[in-house]
């Protein structure tokens, strides 16, 4: 009756681990000539992300309507959980989204070299990952120093 018990138990839990890992789909909105976006989204692959690929013709259109402030606009755009994610944000930081309430969305505002997706050999120019929170404020993230 115990091992009966137990074998459902972990059936319970290996249910709960493939939900978790279906979670982590999520859309990206690019323009079609943008090759640091397909970098970008490897980093996410190369994570554990399912991604779905949205080529768009207006991404300015499309970050209106996901509520991207014009001050943290990057390239791509991605949408996950109803948040959305502004350009080349590290993977760690878009998992710790999926768990944040207080925010519509995070961004890391232009294209820093160094950040997934720009790599540039020898070159890791300091960057923040900024939160927009419910409230329109900017809240820094994460930071990540120049190396
Ligand atoms: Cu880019």
């Amino acid at each position: 009756m115990k091992a009966k018990y137990l074998a459902l138990l972990a059936a319970l839990s290996a249910i709960s681990a493939v939900q978790a890992a279906e979670a982590l789909t999520i859309d990206v909105h690019r323009d079609a000539n943008c090759g640091c976006c397909k970098k970008w989204i490897s980093h996410l692959e190369a994570n554990g992300f399912k991604v779905v690929d949205h080529v768009e013709s207006n991404m300015t259109a499309v970050k209106q309507s996901l509520g991207v402030a014009p001050r943290l606009a990057s390239c791509h755009t991605a949408v996950i959980d109803g948040k959305f994610v502004e350009g080349h944000v590290p993977a760690a930081q878009v998992i710790e989204l999926t768990k944040r309430d207080d925010l519509v969305g995070i961004a890391v505002p232009g294209m820093p070299a160094g950040s997934p997706g720009m790599e540039v050999d020898g070159v890791q120019h300091a960057y923040q990952v900024i939160g927009l929170t419910k409230t329109g404020a900017d809240q820094v993230v994460a930071e990540y120093p120049t190396q």
